[in-house]
C-alpha cells in the first residue's frame, strides 16, 4: 500500500476512535460489512440483473444480488427492490428518470426546512432538469402541516411529490402524503434515507403501503455499506430497473451489493430492533437535557434519531462556530440550517445532532445526557481553556469505557 495512503488511513482510524461521533447520517459498520466491501467481488463486472447479464461468469454474483433483493423485500415488506443504486442521490436520480420527463414539476421539502439537495435544490440535477417547487414546515411549530402542503400542491400541481428529509426530527405521516398526492394526481416518492433503520425496526411507520417509489441510503440508521436502494410496486418494476441500469448507472458494485445483502439480513434480527429503540431513546434523552438547560431544540424534541439545536437563540453563536469549537474537544457534528434560517448554509444558526453511531458503540441515555451537558458547557464557556481541557478529557474518558 502507498505509504501516504497508509498513514492517512491510520490517522483516520485514530480520529474515529477518539471522537464522539454525532453526525446524524453516519454510523459504524460491523466487520462482515467491511470484509465484503473489501472483497474480491470488486473485480467482477455484471451489467444487467440476475439471470440477464451482459457479461459471463456471473453465476455467483447473481446469487448474491438475488439474496440482497430478496432480503430487502422481506425486511421492508416491499413488492420489488432494486439494490444497484450506488448512493442515495443516484437512487433519487433513477427514481426521477423512471417517473418523470425533463421539465416536469416536482414538489419537495425545502433544504432549510430539512429536505435534501436532490429534492429539487436549484443547483442539483433535480432542480436543473425538473421544474422544482418546495413546501416548508409550518412557521407555527416548525413541523410539517399537511393542510398547508395540500394547499401548495393544489397550486403547483406537481407530477411527483417527495416526502422525506435530512434534518427533520418528527415522524412523517406517509398516509397524509398519499392523500395529498391522490388529490392532485401526483406520484408519491419517499426518500427514507435517514430513517430506513427505524422503518426496518418498525419504530417509524413504513412508507411502503403508500409510496409509488421509495429511495434510501443503506449506511445511515440502516448501518450497512455506503450505498443506495430503491423499493417500488411490482407494476413499476421494469421502469425503475431500466432507470437504474442503463438509465443512470453502468456496472453494479457487486462487493457493495454483497455488503447490502448482509445488512438487510442483519436488520431482521431482534438485536437490530433493540439497537434502533436505543438510538431513539438516546436522541430523546439528549434533546431533553438541552431543553432542561433552557436551550432551544427545534420542535421541542424528537421522535427519531436526530434533533436540531438553535445555537443562535440558545448561546448567541453560529452553527459554524459551534461545530469548530466542539471539534477541538473531540466531538464531531455538523452545522445545520434551521427552518427560516437567515444565516447562509455555510454559517447557519443551528447544529444537527444524531445518535446512531455512538449507540452502535454501546452508549446509553445517561452518557448521551452527559455529552449534552459538555456541549452546553463549551458553548457557554468557549473562551475558557480550563473548561475546554476538562471537556476533552471527559470525552476521551467516556470513549475509553467502550473500547
Ligand atoms: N443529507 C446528508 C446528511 O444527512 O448528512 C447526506 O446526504
Amino acid at each position: 500500500m502507498n505509504n501516504s495512503i497508509k498513514k492517512y488511513l491510520k490517522e483516520e482510524t485514530k480520529r474515529q476512535k477518539e471522537h464522539f461521533e454525532l453526525i446524524a447520517s453516519e454510523n459504524f459498520v460491523n466487520d462482515d460489512i467491511l470484509e465484503l466491501q473489501g472483497s474480491i467481488l470488486t473485480n467482477k463486472y455484471a451489467e444487467g440483473y440476475p439471470g440477464k447479464r451482459y457479461y459471463g461468469g456471473c453465476e455467483y454474483v447473481d446469487k448474491i444480488e438475488q439474496l440482497a433483493i430478496d432480503n430487502a423485500k422481506k425486511l421492508f415488506s416491499a413488492e420489488h427492490a432494486n439494490v444497484q443504486p450506488h448512493s442515495g442521490s443516484q437512487a433519487n436520480a433513477a427514481a426521477y428518470l423512471a417517473f418523470l420527463n425533463p421539465g416536469d414539476k416536482i414538489l419537495g421539502m425545502s433544504l432549510n426546512s430539512g429536505g435534501h439537495l436532490t429534492h429539487g435544490y436549484h443547483i442539483s440535477f433535480s432542480g436543473i432538469y425538473y421544474k422544482s417547487f418546495t413546501y416548508e414546515v409550518s412557521e407555527k411549530n416548525l413541523m410539517l402541516d399537511y393542510s398547508e402542503i395540500l394547499e401548495v400542491a393544489k397550486k403547483i400541481k406537481p407530477k411527483l411529490i417527495i416526502a422525506g428529509a435530512s434534518s427533520y426530527s418528527r415522524e412523517i405521516d406517509f398516509f397524509r402524503f398519499r392523500k395529498i398526492c391522490d388529490e392532485v394526481n401526483a406520484y408519491l416518492m419517499v426518500d427514507m434515507a435517514h430513517i430506513a433503520g427505524l422503518v426496518a425496526a418498525k419504530i417509524h411507520s413504513s412508507p411502503v403501503p403508500y409510496a409509488d417509489v421509495i429511495t434510501s441510503t443503506t449506511h445511515k440508521t440502516l448501518r450497512g455499506p455506503r450505498s443506495g436502494l430503491i423499493l417500488t410496486k411490482e407494476k413499476y418494476r421494469d421502469k425503475v430497473d431500466k432507470a437504474v441500469f442503463p438509465g443512470t448507472q453502468g456496472g453494479p458494485l457487486m462487493h457493495v451489493i454483497a455488503a447490502k445483502a448482509q445488512a438487510f439480513i442483519d436488520a431482521q434480527k431482534s438485536s437490530f430492533v433493540e439497537y434502533q429503540k436505543q438510538v431513539v431513546n438516546n436522541s430523546s434523552a439528549m434533546a431533553d437535557e438541552f431543553m432542561k438547560s433552557n436551550c432551544f431544540v427545534t420542535t421541542n424534541g424528537t421522535d427519531n434519531h436526530l434533533f436540531l439545536v438553535d445555537v443562535k437563540k440558545s448561546f448567541g453563536l453560529t452553527g459554524k462556530f459551534v461545530e469548530n469549537a466542539l471539534e477541538k474537544i473531540n466531538i464531531t457534528l455538523n452545522k445545520n440550517g434551521l427552518p427560516f434560517d437567515v444565516e447562509r448554509p455555510f454559517i447557519t444558526s443551528g447544529i444537527r445532532i444524531g445518535t446512531p453511531a455512538m449507540t452502535t458503540k454501546g452508549f446509553t441515555e445517561e452518557e448521551f445526557r452527559q455529552v449534552a451537558r459538555i456541549i452546553i458547557d463549551v458553548c457557554r464557556n468557549f473562551n475558557s481553556k480550563k473548561i475546554l481541557n476538562k471537556s476533552k478529557n471527559n470525552i476521551l474518558k467516556l470513549l475509553k469505557k467502550k473500547e
